[in-house]
This record gives structure tokens, sequence and C-alpha cells, in this order.
């Protein structure tokens, strides 16, 4: 079954948000399959946002990712790295549509809540990078053949 990482970023933790975001993946179908309540090292920071290295915004991105608490997930389920995305909402606030996450509860880019993989690649790859193996639990729920 596809996974996805998702992370409440500080400012999510930070406006007691953690709840709300489980709850939406939760009532969509998805499964919870590994998370954990964790301080950001710059290292990790790096690593997590290699791709933006050479941006102008790669310094802030980095010091804001390690501001405070995220809330790291792995997540389970039928297409859910392409819906969590959806779910999220565009990357800038102010292109996200209400009913989504960043929609509903953020205004500007450099603060918008949640980060998701954007790929089965990048999921794998992010998931590596926050999880080990036995940090991920693999567990049937009755209510899935509702589900899927
Ligand atoms: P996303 O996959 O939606 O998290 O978006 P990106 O990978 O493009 O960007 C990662 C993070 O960089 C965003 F969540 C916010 C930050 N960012 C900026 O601060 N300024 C920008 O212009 C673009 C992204």
């Amino acid at each position: 079954m596809e996974k996805t990482f998702l992370m409440v970023k500080p400012d999510g933790v930070q406006r007691n948000l953690i709840g709300e975001i489980v709850s939406r993946f939760e009532s969509k179908g998805f499964t919870l399959v590994g998370g954990k309540l964790m301080q950001i090292t710059q290292e990790l920071a790096e690593q997590h946002y290699g791709e933006h290295k050479e941006r102008p915004f790669f310094g802030e991105l980095v010091e804001f990712i390690t501001s405070g608490p995220v809330f790291a997930m792995v997540w389970e389920g039928e297409n859910v790295i392409s819906t969590a995305r959806l779910m999220m909402g565009a990357t800038n606030p102010k292109e996200s549509a209400p009913g989504t996450i960043r929609g509903d509860f953020a205004v500007t880019v450099g603060k918008n809540i949640i980060h998701g993989s954007d790929s089965s690649e990048s999921a794998v790859r992010e998931i590596n990078l926050f999880f080990k193996e036995e940090e991920l639990v693999s567990y049937d729920k009755s209510i899935i053949s509702w589900i899927n």
C-alpha cells in the first residue's frame, strides 16, 4: 500500500493544529503507520530541503523548520501521496483553496503549516530520512473494506 511522509511544521505545532490535521487524514480514511514529535537538527533540515539549497529562501527555510518541534508522520492508503497534497492545498496559502489545510489555517508561504511528499520518490526518501523501519507499524483495520 502507498505511503507518504507528512509533517506538521513548527507553526502548526505552536498553533495547536496537530490534532486537527491528524483528524483530517483519519476521517478521510487513511491509516497512520508512524508518528513522532521531534526537534529537527540543522543537518536533517539541510538534507530534507536539499533540493532548495540554491534558492534565496533556503536559509530562512532551515531556520524556520528547526525553530521548534515538528510532528512527523507516515500515512498509508490508496493514492495517499497525491490526495494528501490536495488536502494540504497549494504551497502558497494565497492560492490554497478554502477547505484545504493551508487554505483554512495559513496566510504566508514561509509559515504554511504542513509538509507532504510530492512524489513516490520523495516519499521513500523522506520516510527513510525521518523514520527507522522499526518505528513504522503495519496493521490491518477491519473498516478498510468500507474505504477501498
Ligand atoms: P511544498 O512541496 O508544497 O512544501 O513546496 P516546496 O517544496 O516548493 O517548498 C518547500 C517550502 O519552502 C515551502 F513549504 C515553503 C518554502 N518556500 C518559501 O518559503 N518561499 C518560496 O518561494 C517557496 C517555498
